[in-house]
């Protein structure tokens, strides 16, 4: 069965309709098997092993024994009823040195997932970079430098020719603002850089990695000309399966409603700076071709002739991840960054300390749609979701009300943005699985699976039921 025709098939399963509902993980943050069948070190094996780096001290070496443990994972899926799966592709399973030579056993652990995704009816959404750099391109520079954005471009080419036929959404980048920020500006994640500013060399070039990764998965995927995306809703002549035989690409961003925390001009300037950088950074260069004049100078510096045409390439769909929105004032006189940002007060906390704003996500959407017209690909919200330190009880069973609650009303604002006229095609919960949550290890549970970390075992918790029925009730 080809993804497109997963697709198909469940669109006439009760709920599901014509919408992708379903849940999210990452390599290294499920996976485990670090030295296993092949697989080349990552700058998160580098950076986990440095003392002080990971708030438990753990690594992503177990994780949740997905590789092993991957039937499991997907048959809990199945019982979710979910359509859509998006996972990642670990790039130094595929690459162990990330060029050259690809590692065979590496590769066929996705071409199992993903013939285990197509035999459940179940949509393979494959994202090329969820953060899990192959070391070697770091030691020569990574995402720093140009020459990484080719390697992409490589690495992308061979997934396509091994999975194009299969998969039903390609994600190229996962949130490289993200990447950018915490990798490169300030050192919270892998690669452990402190550039500030100067890690906008890091954001272009996970761009143009971007532009070229979408012409190889175009040229590189085949699939069959009968069903698929450009037959059920996709966009057609401007790329995607409709037109080239290559299943819709995606560029996945965690976008943030950014507010200014006065209306004076100071912190209303420093507020633009930030969305610029976390926002319009990722938005306008990829559907306008243009940077926002705010990163004219940062641009100026690192942006080639012809870069901006590359990163523009028509995109079918955008991944939006959502979690808050952000609140910025004007810099203190000793903060070297153009802003600064301030905890928004008077709302509830998650577990990690982030407000619960679910209108936020409305607002985003609409606002995306205002700023961005017709220019604006269909969306799917990629990520979203809550961490709480949620415990079993004594039956076993997690009662995880607040995750409930989450993701009712965060679904409630998806729809009331459908309303508004804006484009949504899926949900996806973050997470399927309790997982390796980076810099805080596993202190974060963002599952609506629980996952005991010492025995590995998967125990669905209420969420998972409650996420089960709303999937089936649809829209
Ligand atoms: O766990 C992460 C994920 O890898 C990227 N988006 C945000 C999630 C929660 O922090």
């Amino acid at each position: 069965m080809t993804g497109a025709e997963a697709r198909v098939s469940t669109s006439s399963t009760g709920g599901t309709g014509d919408f992708w509902w379903g849940a999210a993980t990452a390599s290294y943050q499920v996976e485990g098997a670090v030295d296993e069948d092949g697989r080349g070190p990552s700058i998160w094996d580098t950076f986990s092993a440095e003392p002080g780096r990971i708030a438990d001290g753990s690594s992503g070496a177990v994780a949740c024994d997905s590789y092993h443990r991957w039937r499991e994972d997907l048959d809990l899926l199945s019982g979710l009823g979910a359509n859509a799966y998006r996972f990642s592709i670990a790039w130094p399973r595929v690459q162990p040195t990330g060029s050259g030579q690809v590692n065979a056993a590496g590769l066929a652990y996705y071409d199992r997932l993903v013939d285990g995704l197509l035999a459940r009816s179940i949509a393979p959404f494959a994202t090329l970079f969820h953060w899990d750099l192959p070391q070697p391109l770091q030691d020569a520079g990574g995402w720093i430098v140009r020459d990484t954005a080719q390697r992409f471009a490589e690495y992308a080419a061979v997934i396509a020719e091994a999975l194009g036929d299969r998969v039903a959404a390609w994600g190229t980048l996962n949130e490289p603002f993200v990447h950018m920020a915490l990798g490169y500006a300030f050192g919270s994640h892998a690669p452990g850089e402190t550039l500030l500013l100067d890690a906008f060399a890091a954001g272009h070039h996970q761009l143009l990695g971007h532009g070229l990764a979408t012409q190889a998965l175009r040229a590189g995927s085949r699939q069959g000309s009968t069903g698929g995306w450009g037959s059920t809703g996709g966009r057609g002549s401007t790329g995607g399966q409709g037109s080239t035989g290559s299943p819709p690409v995606m560029l996945v961003n965690n976008l943030t409603p950014v507010r200014a925390a006065s209306p004076s001009t100071e912190d209303a300037a420093a507020a633009a700076v930030y969305d610029a950088f976390h926002n319009r950074m990722f938005l306008d260069t990829v559907l306008r071709g243009t940077y926002p004049d705010e990163l004219a100078d940062a641009a100026e510096r690192v942006v080639h002739d012809g870069d901006l045409a590359t990163i523009a390439q028509p995109l079918d769909l955008l991944g939006v991840n959502y979690y808050n929105p952000t609140l910025v004032r004007a810099p203190g006189p000793d903060n070297p960054l153009p802003f600064e940002l301030v905890p928004i007060e008077g709302y509830p906390l998650t577990g990690f300390g982030w407000p619960v704003v679910p209108e936020g996500l409305t607002d985003l959407l609409t606002g995306l749609r205002q700023t961005y017209g017709e220019a604006l690909p269909p969306v799917v919200v990629t990520e979203n979701g809550c961490s709480y330190p949620d415990e079993p009880g004594p039956d076993g069973t997690v009662d995880d009300a607040a995750r409930i609650a989450y993701l009712d009303r965060h679904i409630a604002a998806v729809g009331a943005a459908r309303e508004a006229g804006v484009d949504v095609r899926g949900y996806l919960a973050w997470s399927l699985l309790d997982n390796f949550e980076w810099a805080e290890g596993y202190t974060q549970r963002f599952g609506i699976t629980r996952v005991d970390f010492a025995t590995g075992e998967r125990t669905p918790k209420a969420s998972y039921e409650w996420f089960r029925e709303r999937i089936a009730r649809g829209w």
